[in-house]
């Protein structure tokens, strides 16, 4: 039997409405005990009632109490919204007086409460969290399908592919002398290859759902004095890194975190890359290579009005986007022509803003295509990728043995790999790590 919790689900701080949740087997009993109302509450009725202390009887506030009779309700126990004003002192009063009669919840335990009574499978939890935690409208829209089950319902239907194929092998299982048919072993042969380039194809996509989730990481490299830190300070809409004429200027890496046309974008400012004797500036150029190295995308930004270095470490065009800054300082209105380093240059000028506009156009559509926020349901975190390369694994090793005990015990285990994502087998030591996610009071 679990014990009664509550936490405060929102508003912490001042704000007009606080709402606390409390869920258990007591909500009904803690209820008529700080509640002037006497009478069952009906669920899913609203009630203005008075909060109470049950000890002093002073009236601690006016309250919307919202019941809900358990299993129809978040957690699939009896669970019951206080609706308060959302002043520091109401909450801290309310608090002091349920402390008495339950405990304050752990974070995320609504939630697990809800996964272990079966009201939402392991996947869907994880875009709860993942819309709690949003801060782009695409990581909201990519959240909300995952929370509302599409991945989930796709991982069922493999699931159920799985079953029969295995279904089919176990019935030959039980009569060792016959073999199996030659039709049979093919159809089965079938379902596992599709299913084969169906998770080969998730793997592939899924990268781009992780860098939704996680933020696409774009590093600014580039020779020194090149305008790389102005670009930053551009595109990020405020100073965060110093601009000088000093070539050497910028010495560490420096982050921020954007909201960039939608998608979450981590933006990194470096070194500027160049030959040095100066200890303190070859371990930026150490950190700026390493960066340019990690990132999903980089801008390579050279001054157009001063000669290319002949010597930047090795770039992958499919990678960067080359700008040319200072266009304001050529002559000729920017006449670049032909490729460099196998990129079309793009020239802009941070200063005066020409080329900005049509710069940040590319820069979306690059953005757009590293991301591709896809219709179908997608996987978003590394645990669902581990799984998933677990059940490609064993559906290949089905392909290659010929042994039917042998190809059952393949697919098993492709199933179980599944079956984890989704949690409802074997997850135990995974709950602690996916609930920790979570805020108290979700
Ligand atoms: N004329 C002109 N000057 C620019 C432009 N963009 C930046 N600058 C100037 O160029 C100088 C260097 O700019 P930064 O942004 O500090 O260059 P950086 O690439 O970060 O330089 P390091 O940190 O030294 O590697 C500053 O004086 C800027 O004001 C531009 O488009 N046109
Ligand atoms: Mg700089």
């Amino acid at each position: 039997m679990t014990d009664t919790i509550f936490a405060c689900a929102s508003g912490m701080g001042r704000s007009g409405v606080a709402v606390l949740r409390i869920s258990g087997p007591k909500v009904s009993k803690i209820l008529q005990e700080i509640t002037d109302k006497k009478k069952d509450f009906e669920p899913r009725r609203a009630y203005l009632c008075k909060v109470i202390d049950p000890v002093s009887r002073e009236t601690i506030d006016h309250a919307l109490v919202l019941y809900f009779e358990g299993p129809a309700s978040f957690t699939g126990e009896d669970v019951v919204e206080l609706h308060l004003h959302g002043s520091p002192a109401v909450l801290s009063k309310v608090t002091e007086v349920l402390l008495t009669l339950c405990r304050m919840a752990e974070p995320g335990e609504f939630t697990r409460r809800a996964f272990e009574n079966e009201k939402m499978d392991l996947t869907a939890a994880e875009g709860l969290a993942d819309l709690l935690a949003a801060e782009t409208d695409l990581q909201r829209q990519q959240a909300l399908r995952q929370m509302e089950g599409k991945f989930a319902e796709m991982l069922e239907a493999w699931r159920s592919l799985l079953m029969r194929a295995l279904a089919h092998l176990e019935a030959y299982i039980d009569f060792p002398d016959e073999d199996l048919p030659e039709s049979l072993d093919q159809e089965i042969n079938k379902y596992v290859k599709s299913l084969v380039t169906d998770i080969e194809q998730q793997l592939d996509h899924g990268q781009k759902s992780q860098l939704l989730r996680d933020g696409v990481f774009i590093s600014i490299v580039g020779p020194p004095n090149a305008g790389k830190s102005s670009l930053l300070n551009m595109l990020g809409k405020r100073d965060a890194a110093i601009v000088s004429d000093q070539a050497g200027t910028t010495r560490d890496v420096v982050e921020i975190k954007m909201d960039l046309f939608g998608y979450p974008v981590i933006l990194a400012d470096t070194a500027g890359i160049r030959q040095s004797d100066d200890n303190i500036e070859k371990e930026g150029i150490k950190r700026a290579i390493n960066t340019l190295q990690a990132s999903d995308l980089t801008l390579l930004m050279f001054d157009a009005s001063s000669s290319l270095p002949l010597d930047f470490p090795e770039i992958d065009p499919a990678r960067t986007l080359l700008i040319l800054n200072k266009a304001d300082m050529l002559s000729n209105n920017v006449a670049t022509g032909g490729k460099i380093y196998d990129m079309v240059p793009i020239p802009l000028s941070v200063k005066t803003g020409e080329g900005v506009e049509s710069f940040l156009s590319i820069l979306q559509e690059r953005v757009a295509e590293i991301c591709s926020l896809s219709a179908s349901p997608m996987m978003t975190r590394q645990r669902h990728r581990q799984c998933l390369e677990d059940c490609l694994r064993a559906l290949k090793s089905s392909l290659k043995v010929d042994l039917i005990e042998l190809r059952a015990e393949d697919l098993r285990y492709a199933m179980a790999a599944i079956g984890k994502m989704t949690g409802r087998v074997d997850v135990e030591d995974l709950l602690d790590v996916v609930f920790s996610d979570f805020c108290i009071g979700k």
